[in-house]
């Protein structure tokens, strides 16, 4: 029997195997040692899966609780290009930002998310945000301020694929809740391009499906914990085959507090507005997109 705390919720030492992960030990010599293998994956390919980092007894809620809520799931197919630029940008013949493809990903938004949820418990959690920080490097990190884009579940249903793609995101964390029957399956590119150099050669060679020797492939298993520097690494979920959705919670933080997105993004996200994004666009004092 799991004991409870006065809210309800479970505690995150409930949630996360504290034998292998011991965020029950902030910066004691396992976390620490874990810590430096993350942030020495993270420096050599921009990736580091925590495997298994929800206990066992805790994986058949996990993928329950989002699956209850996936039907909520917004989303219309779009097409995008690698670059998260306008597809009809100027841009010379053979340049991968000119290859359009069909973005099929759906969300979940943060308010239909139950704070009782294992990943509302772990991505709220400040001894677990302590810990992702550090394993990132950053001196600290924040729940974004948005009521919706803060926690998402990513909807890929049979057919549909989240196409190759840089984030604008330096970081992200997620977790895999609910594995497709078959294919689904994340992909990425290490380093393809860097700060100085786009190297769109590569790019355009993955995009053409001529990059096989460029491409990484992840086997995730719900409750495996992902880190990610997406900004250098081109990456896609493959088409998801057979009869079930993949799911994919997102943990979405910032290096700042307060963070919100624009009226205009949410509405492309999410379908609709809420009156914080309203309120951000008053007092935005930038002309930023996002
Ligand atoms: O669903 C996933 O595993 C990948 C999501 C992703 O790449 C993104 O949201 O930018
Ligand atoms: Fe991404």
């Amino acid at each position: 029997m799991i004991s409870m705390s006065i809210s309800g919720a479970v505690s995150v030492d409930e949630v996360v195997d504290t034998d292998r992960y011991p965020l029950s030990d902030p910066d004691g010599p396992a976390w620490r040692a874990v810590v430096a293998r993350a942030r020495a994956e993270l420096d050599d390919i921009g990736c580091c899966v925590l495997a298994d980092f929800v206990r066992p007894s805790l994986l058949d809620a996990l993928e329950r609780e989002c699956a209850e809520i996936a039907p909520l799931a917004h989303g219309r197919v779009e097409l995008v290009n690698a670059y998260n630029i306008a597809i009809d940008a100027p841009l010379p013949d053979g340049h991968p930002g000119r290859t359009v493809m069909e973005r099929g990903n759906a969300f979940v938004a943060r308010d239909h998310i139950p704070v009782s949820s294992v990943i509302h418990q772990l991505y709220t959690s400040p001894v677990f945000q302590r810990f992702v920080a550090d394993c990132f490097a950053l001196p600290g990190l924040y729940e974004l301020a948005d009521p919706l884009s803060g926690l998402c579940l990513n909807v890929i249903a049979p057919g549909r694929a989240h196409p190759w793609h840089f984030d604008t995101n330096e970081f992200t964390v997620s977790m895999l809740t609910r594995r497709a029957d078959r294919d689904g399956v994340f992909e990425y590119c290490p380093n393809i391009r860097s700060a100085g150099e786009e190297n769109v050669d590569d790019v355009a060679a993955v995009l053409a499906g001529n990059g096989e020797h460029l491409v990484r492939r992840l086997t995730l298993r719900p409750g495996d914990l992902q880190l990610f520097r997406g900004r250098l690494a081109l990456h896609r979920v493959s088409t998801v085959r057979g009869g079930r959705a993949r799911h994919t919670a997102i943990f979405a933080y910032s290096q700042r507090p307060g963070v919100i997105g624009s009226a205009e993004r949410t509405r492309q996200l999410f379908g609709r507005v809420l009156s914080e994004h309203l309120a951000a666009e008053a007092v935005r004092g930038d002309s930023l997109l996002d």
